[in-house]
């Protein structure tokens, strides 16, 4: 095999040995000046990953952002050095040799796992693993839609992705390639390092997938390469651009290449080397340059390859030039001044409905008439469900489907996949270009749970529409009733946890997930009918403060607060109106959004709440209620699974009615 090089000049010419080798030693180095980290995988994979940025990724380090770059995905998030190494080569600003001896401490750009954010070149946050692989779909799938509407010339990349044997054993990766192949993601190129080690040792232990046969069986295009032969792997890799279907490349791979005692062996999965080792290791591979030291032939290859790109940037930036601005600006922000215009005539538009008729509907209905609205105002929103579409009324008659190989449509049919729909819209907000939103039942956010945690972690504008949202789904029983849901979405930092009261406050929740550019959003709604509370019209966005006072005390002074979310505020009116008979001032809570409330004012805070006794009501456990009940509230909502019955004897049942929250009030006001 002739050994490939990288042609710096007529006379210079670096060796593709020596452009891995520079890889292998910086990761070897981080994790050893760290004495934490993961220095097989960058070792094992440095030749496939050299062969793919000098040769096929499309990128200017100058220009990360542009947006037809390829994406680049490290789902082997562990393997963090090999994507710290790559971006310090080719010249991505800040990636300095610093940032690599800083490696996973505190303020680097280096953390342990790569995070999005933390430096340029890094498209998305990985180490749960799978969750790359579901992120990689997405931005494919994304690639593809605004390839419909934009054309060739404005967007046309591959997304690559990096992923071990841990990846393909997650559930997620099922889930995420049946998709991508079904789709016919074609652009979506997975390159495997088919180390045959994890971290308990040899995989055998554990798997015995032949995952060649495993793809074939999902419709992709496969082929097995040795991983450290360049010439082979830049011929897979060139095969797998031509193909019709999304391409899995395994690469054999030795973990840890090149220490001399630990290479093929568990033990260079996740710890330093050792020095003994590293001399080893630089010995084999006749690298005899000092710690974080790359001569600078080397580097200058190197930036050759991050500088590649730049003729194709510019000449893509003179197309972009001339597109309408709103297609120009979606592709780097869908939600731009225009859109949020666009968003708040839509709403203003649905408010407007709703208070002239105010409807008796369960907020899902509510929120699929919001979307007719909605999606035709903002050709961002690219809709989908989980196999659940007309119990989620995700879509709408503006919606078409996307199908195999046709991807003019905005609506996703996932399939029954709830986890790679959250993985894959995490994925295609990081693409830019789109806002997605996807449903499923509340309960199954568990499916989704990992994905959900880390759209809050990247803060991308995800909306998950969440229906069924308590015992109020009635005959399906508790497998499919929510209880402890709505507490542990909560417990997300950066989560918005939208629940919406009535259709008003649905239309106003919608209008706030839209446009929180850095915090995805849940909206849990109901399954059944809930009635119109808000018929008031206002043009004020009322659940914009996350709670509000929307029945105060009659005559000012109040004797209770009664505090509620979602189809629970409709019981809390109803015990205000049995309290008032008793002479009882009750004012009325609706909290749409706990996490957007606390972030108010100290003062509007107490405002809301009074200094009155409370009594809260949600169908819900009570975790997370003392912190607006305080020590002496009284709760009403489930303390434990709800039953298969018909929604009305269920609330019956367990207690949540008018007349308990009626009558904890009364109890508080007596104790007062
Ligand atoms: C969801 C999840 N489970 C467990 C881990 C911990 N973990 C990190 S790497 C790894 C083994 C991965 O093996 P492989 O993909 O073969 O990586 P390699 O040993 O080749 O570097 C595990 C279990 C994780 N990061 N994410």
């Amino acid at each position: 095999m002739a050994n490939p090089a990288v042609r710096m000049s007529e006379e210079r010419v670096v060796a593709h040995k020596d452009m891995a080798n520079a890889i292998r030693a910086l990761a070897m180095d981080a994790v050893e000046k760290a004495k934490s980290g993961h220095p097989g995988m960058p070792m094992g994979m440095a030749d496939v990953a050299t062969v793919l940025f000098t040769r096929f990724l499309k990128f200017d380090a100058s220009a990360p952002d542009w947006p037809d770059r390829d994406r680049f995905v490290l789902s082997a998030g562990h393997g963090s050095m090999l994507l710290y190494a790559l971006l310090h080569l080719t010249g991505y600003a800040g990636m300095t040799v610093d940032q690599l001896s800083s490696f996973r401490q505190l303020g680097s750009k280096t953390a342990g796992h790569p995070e999005l954010g933390h430096a340029p070149g890094v498209e998305t946050t990985t180490g749960p693993l799978g969750q790359g692989l579901g992120n990689a779909v997405g931005m494919a799938l994304a690639e593809r839609l605004l390839n419909a509407r934009l054309g060739d010339a404005i967007i046309d990349h591959f997304t690559y992705v990096i992923a071990g044997d841990g990846d393909l054993m997650e559930g997620i990766s099922h889930e995420a390639f049946s998709l991508a192949g079904h789709l016919r993601l074609n652009k979506l190129i997975v390159l495997f390092d088919d180390n045959s080690i994890s971290i308990d040792g040899p995989t055998s232990l554990a798997v015995s997938d032949d995952q060649i046969e495993r793809f074939e069986a999902s419709g992709w295009s496969t082929v097995w390469v040795d991983g450290h032969d360049p010439a082979a792997i830049a011929v897979a890799i060139e095969r797998a651009r031509r193909a019709d279907k999304p391409s899995l490349i395994a690469c054999k791979t030795i973990i840890g290449y090149g220490a001399p005692t630990k290479q093929g062996k568990a033990s260079t999965h996740g710890e330093a080397l050792g020095p003994e080792e590293i001399k080893g290791a630089r010995a084999k591979l006749g690298w005899a340059h000092a710690p974080f030291e790359v001569p600078s032939d080397v580097l200058a290859a190197w930036r050759a390859a991050g500088a590649r790109g730049s003729v194709q940037r510019k000449a893509w930036e003179q197309r972009a030039a001339k597109l309408e601005a709103g297609n120009r600006a979606a592709l780097s922000d869908p939600m731009d001044t225009a859109a949020l215009t666009a968003l708040g005539a839509a709403v203003a538009d649905i408010k407007a409905e709703f208070a002239a008729t105010p409807p008796k509907i369960a907020t899902r209905v509510a929120s699929q008439k919001v979307l007719e609205k909605l999606v035709p105002a903002l050709p961002c929103l690219i809709g989908g469900s989980a196999d659940l579409t007309g119990s989620n009324g995700t879509r709408t008659a503006h919606h078409t489907a996307i199908a195999p190989g046709d991807f003019d449509g905005n609506y996703i049919h996932y399939g029954v996949r709830e986890h790679a729909m959250a993985a894959a819209m995490n994925g295609m907000a990081l693409h830019g270009g789109i806002v997605p939103y996807g449903g499923t039942f509340l309960v199954f956010t568990d499916y989704c749970r990992p994905a959900i945690r880390l759209s809050a972690l990247m803060g991308v504008r995800v909306i998950y529409v969440m229906t069924h949202d308590s015992i109020g789904l009635g005959e399906d029983g508790p497998t499919h009733q929510p209880v402890e849901h709505l507490a542990a979405l909560r417990a997300i930092p950066n989560l918005n946890v939208f629940r919406p009261a009535d259709a008003v406050e649905v239309a106003e929740c919608w209008e706030l997930a839209l446009a929180a550019a850095t915090t995805p959003s849940i909206l849990a709604l109901t399954r059944q009918a809930v009635p119109a509370l808000r018929s008031d019209g206002a043009a004020e966005n009322r659940s914009a403060k996350g709670a509000y006072v929307l029945a105060e005390a009659q005559g000012g002074a109040r004797d209770v607060t009664l505090l509620a979310t979602g189809s629970e505020v409709g019981l809390a009116i109803e015990a205000r109106e049995a309290l008032a008979r008793d002479g009882i001032s009750a004012a009325v809570v609706s909290m749409p959004c706990w996490e957007v409330f606390a972030g108010q004012s100290v003062a509007y805070r107490a405002q809301v709440l009074g200094r009155a006794p409370r009594v809260a009501v949600e169908a819900a456990v009570a975790q997370g209620w003392e912190r607006w009940l305080g020590e002496d509230g009284s709760f009403i909502g489930m303390s434990g699974f709800g039953a298969s019955a018909p929604a009305g004897k269920l609330f019956a049942h367990f207690g949540i009615t008018a007349s308990h929250v009626a009558a904890a009030a009364r109890q508080l006001i007596k104790r007062a």
